[in-house]
């Protein structure tokens, strides 16, 4: 018998990043999941806790921590503010620190959050195409500035893991605000 040509594992829509497939995991993250992440604490009270901040798709052909193996993914972080801040992703440190990741903008628009071990950090915009290569050591936090969902691609190894307590504790030394209808870098209202 001949060999036979299967179909793909995963699909990917390539207007929006959608994923899916029998690896594919969706998640959902609630402001009532992020506390500590926005500075303005009373705006941060008076939003209901159930208001969808992000989603992401993610298709895991190997598990988690498997040395060697790739994961990739679509993060759609909703358009929406706290108080003057724009809504975010958690942000992390790999694991593994020295694993690095590529991003792509695929709708929308915002903002790359970077930040070394030394806290410092580094901004980079996402628009539709823009490429990003998040060097290994380097926490990472996706920012929606516009006012559409902000579509952003996503790739990385299979074992660099997510390290979201040094974030938690320390946050990133710039924020991304609205100031006249524009977004702008603020060291303001740090955790
Ligand atoms: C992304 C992120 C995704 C969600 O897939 O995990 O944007 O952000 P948080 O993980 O910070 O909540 C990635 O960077 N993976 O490594
Ligand atoms: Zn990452």
């Amino acid at each position: 018998m001949s060999a036979m040509i299967s179909a793909p594992r995963a699909v990917m829509d390539l207007k929006n990043g959608a994923l899916s497939g029998e690896a594919v995991a969706k998640s959902v993250k609630t402001l009532g999941e992020l506390h500590g992440v926005f500075a303005d604490t009373e705006a941060f009270a008076s939003l209901p806790g159930e208001t969808v901040v992000y989603r992401v798709h993610m298709y895991a052909p190997v598990a988690e921590q498997t040395e060697g193996g790739l994961l990739f993914g679509t993060s759609y972080v909703q358009p929406g503010k706290v108080g003057g801040e724009y809504f975010m992703t958690k942000g992390h440190f790999h694991q593994k620190r020295d694993r690095g990741e590529f991003y792509w903008g695929l709708e929308g628009r915002g903002v790359l959050l970077m930040m070394d071990e030394q806290g410092r950090c580094t901004a980079e915009e996402v628009t539709p195409g823009s490429l990003h290569y998040i060097p290994g050591f380097t926490a990472h936090r996706l920012v929606n500035t516009g006012d559409v969902t902000l579509a952003v691609g996503a790739c990385w190894p299979s074992d660099a893991g997510h390290d979201y307590g040094s974030i938690a504790q320390t946050g990133f030394p710039l924020r991304v605000v609205e100031r006249n209808g524009l977004p702008v870098l603020t060291k303001e209202g740090r955790a």
